[in-house]
């Protein structure tokens, strides 16, 4: 009994020992394929690098928006051309005869703005010019730049057209006078009755620099006359 008990023991013991001396064996087999892999990852890296150095160009863009801002400096702005803001800007100026029927006084006259007519926006400039004389020139001037006008512009109002030249549109654009401006300054050459209704009138412009520009009427008949004139700009 106690024989089978030794035997029976020490076979339980072989299996034991057995069993570990196959499970220890394994192990070994498993390092071969892990020794590979270092060896080929130093190789593939480097390509990855560069795709960096070409972030840096999409900073520029922002640059290209500055020039937006250029074009206001082309030609002079002249100040509240519509008359907008009343009169702001502008000096009136006239150059006018003695009244026929009154020689100790000009012939009569006014200059202001007006709602009635426009062009553009809602106020224009009215002119009103007793021709009892023949004769008589009423304006608004202001200086400007003209370094890079070329034409001088105004809009002109006539109830009605004629053949006959009563009221002319007149205006100036050159060097400031120093006496002031007196008629013969004045370009007198289109006959604000040659339409019906709104016309733009044109005048080139030579002088270089600090300048004057006037816009007015002159009468050349024997009767009272008024127009309407607006948006005056340079270009
Ligand atoms: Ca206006």
């Amino acid at each position: 009994m106690n024989r089978r008990h030794f035997l029976a023991g020490t076979a339980s013991a072989a299996a034991l020992l057995a069993g570990c001396a196959s499970s220890g064996e394994s192990p070994p087999n498993t390092d071969d394929p892990t020794t590979d892999d270092p060896s080929r990852d130093p190789t593939t890296e480097p390509p990855t690098t560069e795709p960096p150095t070409t972030e840096p160009p999409t900073t520029e863009p922002p640059t290209t928006e500055p020039p937006t801002t250029e074009p206001p400096s082309d030609g002079a702005a002249l100040v509240n051309g519509s008359f907008e803001s009343n009169l702001e800007g502008w000096t009136k100026g006239k150059d006018l005869p003695a009244d026929p029927n009154n020689p100790d006084q000009k012939v009569d006259s006014e200059i202001k703005v007006t709602t009635d007519r426009a062009s553009e926006g809602d106020t224009g400039l009215f002119g009103f010019l007793d021709g009892s004389a023949d004769d008589g020139t009423i304006w608004v001037q202001q200086e400007a730049d003209l370094s890079e006008v070329s034409t001088l512009k105004v809009d002109g109002y006539s109830e009605q057209e004629s053949f006959n030249t009563v009221l002319q549109v007149a205006t100036y654009a050159g060097p400031v006078p120093e006496d002031g401006l007196v008629e013969r300054d004045f370009d007198r050459s289109n006959s604000l009755w040659d339409h019906e209704g709104w016309k733009t009138y044109e005048y080139d412009v030579d002088h270089d620099g600090e300048g004057l520009i006037a816009v007015g009427l002159n009468i050349v008949w024997e009767t009272n006359a008024a127009g309407v004139l607006d948006n005056v700009r340079l270009e």
